[in-house]
This record gives C-alpha cells, structure tokens and sequence, in this order.
C-alpha cells in the first residue's frame, strides 16, 4: 500500500477529483478540520497545503484487541468521498485491516515503512495477560508488534478509547488483562497521543495529524487528549442544555419531552462528566448521540464501561 509520499500537491488534487472530490469540496474538508481545531476557517489553506505537501510523514496504522469501529468510523461515511478523500491526503502505509496484501508481503511493507519517518497509528488496547497470549498478527503478539514499531515513530496517535484507556475488553474482570497505549507502552518512551471515543470523530484524528505536521504536538489535558477537541463537556455545547437549566428533563425515551429536546439527564446522560466535542463536530457532519436522542455515555473517558453504567439510569 505504498501510496502517495513524495507526490506534489497537483497529483493529488488532480486524483481526487478524479474520483469526484473538486476542489470544493476538498477545502470545505480542509475548512471543517480547520474550525475543529479551533484555528477559524482562515486556517483552511494551511490544512489544504500539510494534506497536499510534497513529502507528507507516511502513516503506519496497527490494530489490537478491538470492534474495528474507529476504521469504520473513518471509512463508512455518508458522503461516499470522504473515505477516499482520507485516504488520499494521509499517505498510509500500512493498515492491517485495509491492506489488500497479506502474509509475508505485508511484513516486509511493514518493516519498509519503519526505516523511514512516520506516524504511528495505533487502533485497539494492548492485552498484557499471560503473556500477550490473547492476540496475534503474523504470529507475534500485539504488545511486541507495537513495542517495535511505536518507539521508532516521529509521533503517536492512539485512536479510540480502546487504545487509548483500554476500552471494552478492559472491562472487568479483563481477562487477558488490556491496557491502553501510554500504559503499555511509557515505558518504552512512548507518549501517545489519545483520540478518545468510541468511536472517536474522524475530524479529530485527521486535525490532530494536521497539528502534528503544520504545529507539532498539541496542547494535552491530563488524559492525553488535545485539548483543541477534548477542552469542554459534551453538556457544555449540548442543545438541550437549556432544558437541562430549566429542571425540563425526559421521563422516557421516545416521550413528547425527549422529542421536543428535553433534557436526558435522568435517562442517563452522562454528557456532564464526558470531554468531547460531538456537539460542536457532528459524526459525518450530520448527527450525534444526544441530537439522536440517545444519552451520552461517556464514550471518550477512561474506564467508561465499568465507571459510567449503568448506562440508562442518572
Ligand atoms: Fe471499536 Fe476502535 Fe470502540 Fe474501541 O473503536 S468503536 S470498541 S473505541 O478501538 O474499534
Ligand atoms: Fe447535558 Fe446530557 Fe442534558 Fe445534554 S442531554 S444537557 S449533555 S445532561
Ligand atoms: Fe461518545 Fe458521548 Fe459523544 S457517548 S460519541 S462522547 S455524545
């Protein structure tokens, strides 16, 4: 999957819009990942100039004990563009999910990629129990996979919160014993970047790569969370906030309140509690949990399984 390092900004553009992306829509993109990051909309061209440079950092994306879901999250979008678009702009070297190749093909790509510089992408918790016995690729378990190829990388992006804090299968009782990146990981130097979420805003992870390549390392909160996308509460941006200061709060869900945009505080909610920006960044630019009218459940804090459920009572 040697993609697109080295090629000048006109190939790229030119490829995109040989797939129906124009140049519209790519700085629409470019502007919707500027405002996320909080730089304003005058920010655009800088994120349309690090997505297109001629020699981008290639991307080294690997994948633990985990749904999948944050790849899906990036890929299955409405706008049947923005995965290609992803995947144009990001020189992705390898991707175990996403790679057509297999075998010893795709060791040797992996091993290719490593010399040279690159962002280490890491999707999944790491299982430390009996000795990583719990997960394997290319018959080397996870933590040794990560733990050769992490340390080398100019930086690295946990992306959701399975790698980042563990995540379900880090749910008691653990049994093959997950841990997320940093903890597995520190050790050995490595301070990742945590996209939280489950899954995580692709805007998120594609802005933070923006950062890394226009800015460096953005600012962190205690979590490891950039702060530009994890520096307010789901509760602090949410519409229905209003009804929430009111005492107007929905008794079931479905009910005329939920439908008139009540507060779901006592069906759960626990956006008070919960760093995210999926208010202000809709998923696909359309929608988001509590919008939907589903409560929040603090997808993108630590420990969120065992910590904030059950999920439907307040
Ligand atoms: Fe799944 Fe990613 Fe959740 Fe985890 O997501 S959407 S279980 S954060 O690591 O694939
Ligand atoms: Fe806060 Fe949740 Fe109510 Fe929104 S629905 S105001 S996030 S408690
Ligand atoms: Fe997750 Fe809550 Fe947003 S559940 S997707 S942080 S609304």
């Amino acid at each position: 999957m040697k993609c697109y390092i080295g090629r000048g900004k006109d190939q790229v553009e030119e490829r995109l819009e040989r797939r129906g992306v124009s140049r519209r829509d790519f700085m629409k993109f470019c502007t919707a990942v500027a405002v996320a990051m909080g730089m304003g909309p005058a920010f655009a061209p800088k994120v349309a100039e690090a997505l297109t440079a001629k020699k981008r950092p290639s991307v080294v994306y690997l994948h633990n004990a985990e749904c999948t879901g944050c790849s899906e999250s990036v890929l299955r979008t409405i706008d049947p563009y923005i995965d290609e678009l992803i995947l144009d702009v990001i020189s992705m070297d390898y991707h175990e999910t996403l790679m057509a190749g297999a075998g010893h093909a795709v060791e040797e790509a992996l091993h290719e990629a490593i010399k040279g510089e690159f962002i280490c992408v890491i999707e999944g918790g790491i299982p430390m129990g009996d000795g990583g016995y719990w997960g394997k690729v290319g018959g080397r378990n996870m933590y040794d996979v990560s733990a050769e190829v992490a340390p080398k990388a100019q930086a690295v992006i946990a992306i959701g919160t399975c790698a980042t804090f563990g995540g379900v299968q880090a749910a008691k009782p653990n049994p093959t014993g997950t841990v997320g990146v940093n903890e597995a990981l520190g050790k050995l130097g490595v301070n990742a970047i945590n996209i939280a979420g489950c899954p995580p805003n692709p805007i998120n992870f594609v802005g933070t790569v923006v950062h890394l390549l226009t800015k460096g390392m953005p600012q962190l909160d205690k979590q490891g969370r950039p702060v530009m996308f994890f520096g307010e509460t789901v509760h602090d941006n949410c519409p229905r906030l209003k009804h929430f200061e009111a005492g107007e709060f929905a008794a079931s869900f479905g009910s005329p309140e939920a439908k008139k945009g009540y507060c779901l505080y006592e069906l759960g909610c626990k956006g008070p509690d919960t760093y995210n920006n999926c208010p202000k960044q809709l998923f696909n630019q359309v929608n988001w949990p509590v919008q939907a009218g589903h409560p929040c459940i603090a997808c993108s804090e630590p420990n969120f399984w065992d910590l904030y459920s059950p999920f439907y009572s307040a």
